[in-house]
Order: structure tokens, then sequence, then C-alpha cells
């Protein structure tokens, strides 16, 4: 029997190393040492070294773990509504979420851009690109809420965006679908993509001290497929990187027609350059129209603006301001090392990776040393601006990340691995197996000045068979491994929300000093605020009946009303009296075509119920708020139209009958 046994094990080892040997990616198995759990150990209590902030894509939301743990401390929803927080459901939040088109519940956010003052992460914002109704939205660390979004016109897809420059002058935008401008006839056919179809690169202005956005200028450029894009920094700061795809500007099966030239382009913009051309009255006022929406703190509430204007400066007619580098092969990422001199090209099927040299970039454009012009644009010659090749480094290369001791580290989905090589020397000099088909993966400060370095994490397409399956889809995945030595090691894996592209992280110390935690009630001018309980009330105008609610463990006030009747709107304007950490209140009522609404300590959030039929409705909070939490609840009646059940209300009001009794 036990030889049996010893005879099966051989046989499935042999088999698993059968199998290990023949397939790409390699299987389960992970070189996983012994000291790598008390490397990820963070104990009960303790703190996490590091925030990241990871982008949800298909979610719209974007989520915070703490490194190296993995364990997900909050799911911020940005372009997407989220029922746990009433975020696009409360009648103050829904404005974030309006746009040009009306209002969008929903988008797909790939990229984030944490601010920086030079060069340096400074932990005050991170922001997010919406991909799908081109919009970038702004989240304040103070509260880790979404502060607020600009929608960008002249857009289609929204995906090289927001990458940051290096003291957050600009987000940039960078249209993945060239469209015909927003201000033309949109009604063209299609194949008529050559002549009516425009790409754009929008500037967006971060204002020093409040962080609000504002579209500066957009550069109108040829009709194709911006991707990615990174600032220079350093030296090369004033610059901003843009990979291309689709110069062919095809517009149909662009798998095929997308690919026909050997080289696209690394885009590089002078954005100085462009200042001065904006200074000097060159760019053209163009009327669009697109939603600017901001949340304010005070008044606890979002308003919706639509703007009508932009200032588009011509790549075509402005000189020295936009030149191309060729690329090889439909790059993606596009990044640009701490030291601002070398800017990475990967093209997604290529075998290398092509380095370009900022100073080599310089003297090509001061030589004129170009291989001639694409719409009008100066294109210039790959040799002049090439630095190097990393050579036979892995198969479909899309991004690279830096760490703090000159090594960049390269993500490849197709031979699903990351590669680790010497920016100067373009030696490749470690790799190791990603689980599986890597996207991007990042570098703690891997994007700035400054990489903090320590850990890379790999963020993952596929998971198969890591986790314990979970039906048709299985959790999207991070992995996190180990920098410090010569050689990577794989620490840990962890499952993210929606699928993970881009993340950025930054030492916990950097915004944990700066963590809000109420919002101080006196300084609440919510205009349906209660700001104690004596100002609770019911009103009616018309149709609409207004609850001035205030809560405050573990009672709402008023917690009976009465004389509610078909046909009225009926807004809970509830106030969380509150002024302690860690304490809001939910609320919810039965019956709501809605989410509930969780209002923090000093807020007031407001949800608007339509009743559909008479009866009574319980309500109640949502959080468990305190030993009482389950006797925080009321109920509201419902009386049919034309009823003539006065309006009535009231919080520990004694029993009608005891009262007639009495
Ligand atoms: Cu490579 Cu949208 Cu940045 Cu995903 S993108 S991986
Ligand atoms: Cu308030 Cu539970």
């Amino acid at each position: 029997m036990r030889s049996f046994i010893k005879t099966l094990l051989l046989f499935s080892a042999a088999i698993s190393i059968v199998w290990l040997q023949g397939c790409k990616p390699k299987g389960t198995q992970s070189a996983v040492s012994g000291d790598a759990a008390a490397k990820v150990y963070v104990a009960p209590g303790k703190y996490d070294e590091f925030y990241s902030f990871t982008s949800g894509g298909f979610s719209g939301q974007m989520s915070v773990y703490g490194i190296p743990s993995g364990r997900l401390l909050r799911v911020i929803p940005v372009f997407s509504v989220d029922p746990e927080k009433g975020y696009g459901y409360s009648e103050e939040t829904k404005p974030m979420l309006n746009t040009s088109h009306g209002f969008v519940p929903w988008d797909d956010l790939h990229h984030i851009a944490l601010s920086e003052t030079d060069g340096i992460q400074d932990g005050r914002w991170v922001f997010g690109n919406g991909n799908n109704t081109p919009r970038i939205a702004r989240i304040d660390l103070r509260t880790f809420r979404t502060a607020e979004i600009i929608e960008i016109p002249n857009s289609g897809g929204n995906h090289s965006s927001p990458f940051i420059t290096e003291n957050s002058e600009y987000v940039v935008a960078g249209t993945r679908f060239s469209i015909p401008m927003d201000n033309s006839n949109g009604d063209v056919p299609i194949n008529t993509y050559k002549s009516n179809f425009k790409g754009t690169v929008s500037f967006i202005s971060v204002d020093k001290t409040t962080g609000n956005m504002n579209i500066a200028f957009q550069i109108l450029m040829p009709g194709v497929n911006f991707d990615l894009a990174r600032a220079g920094k350093g030296k090369s700061h004033g610059w901003m990187f843009f990979s291309c795809y689709n110069s062919e500007r095809a517009n149909t099966l662009l798998e095929v027609n997308a690919s026909q030239k050997d080289k696209d382009f690394i885009v590089a913009v002078n954005w100085k350059k462009a200042e001065e051309y904006l200074k000097a009255g060159k760019g053209k006022k163009q009327s669009v129209k697109y939603a600017h929406n901001t949340y304010n703190e005070k008044k606890h509430s979002a308003t919706s603006v639509i703007e009508t204007e932009v200032t588009v400066l011509d790549s075509k007619e402005l000189a020295d301001m936009v030149y191309l580098m060729p690329c090889p092969k439909s790059p993606h990422g596009c990044d640009t090392d701490p030291t601002g001199e070398y800017i990475v090209g990967s093209g997604k099927l290529a075998a290398m990776i092509p380095v370009f040299s900022f100073t080599k970039m310089l003297q090509a454009i001061a030589n004129k040393t170009f291989e001639g012009e694409y719409e009008g644009i100066p294109v210039l010659k790959y040799d002049a601006v090439l630095h190097g090749e990393v050579k036979k480094p892995g198969l479909g290369p899309l991004h690279t990340e830096f760490d703090d001791k000159g090594f960049a580290y390269t993500s490849f989905f197709v031979s699903s691995e990351i590669v680790k090589w010497n920016v100067k020397t373009l030696e490749v000099v470690d790799r190791v197996p990603t689980y599986y088909s890597i996207g991007h993966l990042s570098v703690p400060g891997g994007p700035t000045k400054k990489p903090w370095g320590k850990y890379v994490i790999a963020y993952n397409k596929i998971t198969k068979d890591r986790y314990l399956p979970t039906g048709p889809e299985l959790a999207q995945s991070a992995q996190l491994y180990s920098i410090e030595g010569d050689k990577m090691k794989l620490l840990l894996d962890f499952p993210t929300i929606g699928e993970p592209h881009y993340a950025e992280a930054i030492p916990a110390e950097l915004i944990m000093k700066n963590s809000q935690k109420i919002y101080k009630i006196e300084e609440n001018q919510n205009p349906f605020a209660a700001l104690g309980d004596k100002y609770a009330r019911v009103e009616r105008q018309g149709n609409e009946v207004h609850v001035y609610m205030t809560s405050i463990r573990s009672h709402f006030t008023p917690d009976n009303i009465e004389g509610v009747k078909m046909g009225d709107i009926v807004y809970f304007h509830v106030t969380n009296l509150e002024q302690d950490w860690d304490v809001p209140h939910g609320f919810a009522v039965k019956g709501a075509n809605n989410a509930e609404l969780l209002i923090m300590p000093g807020e007031t959030q407001t949800l608007a119920w339509k009743p559909e039929r008479i009866g009574i409705f319980p309500f109640y909070c949502t959080d468990f708020c305190s030993a009482l939490h389950q006797e925080m609840q009321g109920y509201i009646r419902v009386s049919p139209a034309g009823s003539n059940v006065a309006i009535s209300f009231g919080t520990g009001k004694t029993d009608s009958t005891a009262i007639a009794a009495k």
C-alpha cells in the first residue's frame, strides 16, 4: 500500500514536471521562499507600510490596499454608483456623475496618478481616468472621497490619462479613439476616417492649493489612437510623452489593419511651448459641451456645471511643439525613468524594448535629424533618438516601472513575466513568472523622481488555478514580489476588486497624518441640514415632503411621520449629529427604489423616495452604530391621495390611545 502511494506520488510528480515544462505560463507551482510569510505579515493592530491605490477597471472604482499585507482597506467610488456608500444614489452625490450625455453611473477606470511636488509623491490627491465617457476624477486623500470630476470634450475613450507632471501642473488626457471634433458635423461615413477623424491630447490644470481642475488647452493631433503617457521629469520636465498606435489610421479590423506599419510613434509634446502659444493667443476657441462636477465639503453636496468652451492648439500649424519618435510594433506603455533621461516604449507585438534618450531627442530636434513628416509633424530618426534596445527581454512588453537603484521592471503579457533590466546598460538581470498574463505593474513611487522601491506588484489578467473556483469568473489578482535583493522574490497573491489596471503605492505616513476623522457640525452648510434635534421637522411644499431628520446614537428625530400621500415625493434629509470618528449612521426605507444613505459624522445626505403604495413603511439605520443600533428605527405612514391626514411628526411622543385613556 505504502509503495503504491509512493509510486503514485512519483508518478504525479513526473506529470507535474512535464506539465511545468510543457506549458507557459508555468502552472500553479511557485517558488515561495521560507521567509515570504514573515515579509508580508502585518500583525493584528499594526499598520501596513504603504497604501496602494488600485484601479478597478470596469468596476469604475478605485480600491485601497495595504502593502505588504494585501489587505483591502477601502473601495472609493469614483465613476460608478456604490450602494454601500450611497454614492450616486443620494441627491447630494448624483451630480458627480452628470455628463454632457446626462447621468452616467458607470465607467472604466484604468489609471491612477498620485499628486506630486518636485517629482515626489505628496499624498494630497489621487486622480483616475474614465475611459468610456471621457472623464478625469480627483479624489481628496484627506477624506478618500471623489471631490471633482471633469469631462473631456473632443475625446472618445480617455485611455492615456490621467498622467501627471512633476509639480501636478497638469494631468493629461489623450483620446484613444479618434473621432470627428465635437463642434463639427459628426454625421459622416465611418470610412471617411482619414479626412474627418482627429485626435486630441488635453492638458488639465490642477490648482496648487485647491486641486481644482480646468481644461487649460487641447492639442489637435492626427487621427491616431493615443494609448498611454508619462511626463518628463528633471531635465525633461516640460515635456509629456504619449504612445500611440494605428498610425495607419484604420477604421475597421484594427487587429490587422493597425499592425501594417513596422513602427508607430511616441509623441513628444513640449507643453511649456504650448503654454507660450496659448499666452500668445495662438489657441482657437471651440464651442463644446462638457460637465464639470465638484463636491463641496461644507455644503456636503455636488454641483454640476456644463462648460461650453475649450482652447485648441493645432499641432500642424504651431511649430516646435510636437515631435514624433518612431516606436516599433504598436506601442502600449510609454514610461520615463526617475532621471527623466530615458523614455521606454513597449511595443505590444515586439520582442525587444526600445529605450529613447531625451538628450539625443533634443539634439535631433536641434539638428533637424528628421526622417520625414507625419500629418505635418516632424518625425525624428529612430537611430538618432535611440539610447538602445533591450534585446530578447520576453514577449509582449506592456509597462515599465523603476526602482531606486537604476533598474527597470517591465511586464510581459504574452510570456507572462516581469523582467528586470538595467536602465543604463540595457542588460536583463532577472526575470520571474507571473500567474498569469500580467498587465500593469507597480513599484511604490515607481513613476516618480523618487521611487521608494522595496516591492514590485504585478496586476494580472488571468488567475485560473490560483484561487478556489467561483464559477465562470475568477477573482482578478495582484502578486507582490520583493525587489530588495538582486533577485525578485514572490511573496504573496491577493485578489483585487474589478480589473486592476494600474496602481500606485505611497508610504503610509504621507497620507495617514492628514486623514480626516469627522466633518465639523458647525461648518455644515448643507441647505437641508438640521443642526440639532430641535431643528428636526417635516414640511410640505406642494407634492414634495421634506423631512429634516437628525441621527445620533441611537434614534432618529423624527421617527414617526404621518401625512404623506400617494403622489408625493419624500426627501429624507438626514444629518448625522455625531462628532466621533468612525460613527456613520445609515438610512433606508422599505420599498425605496434607491440605495441606502451612509452619513458620516457631521454630514447631511438626502434620499428621495416616491411611495408606490399606501401603508406603513419602516425605516432604520443600516450601520451597526451602538448596542442599541437595532432600536434605531422609525415608521412613516402613507395615506391615499386626497386624504386629510395632516403632516405630523415626532420622536418619543406618547401613544395617542394612552393619552385618550388618561
Ligand atoms: Cu495596459 Cu488600460 Cu494601462 Cu490595462 S492598460 S494593462
Ligand atoms: Cu445608527 Cu445604527
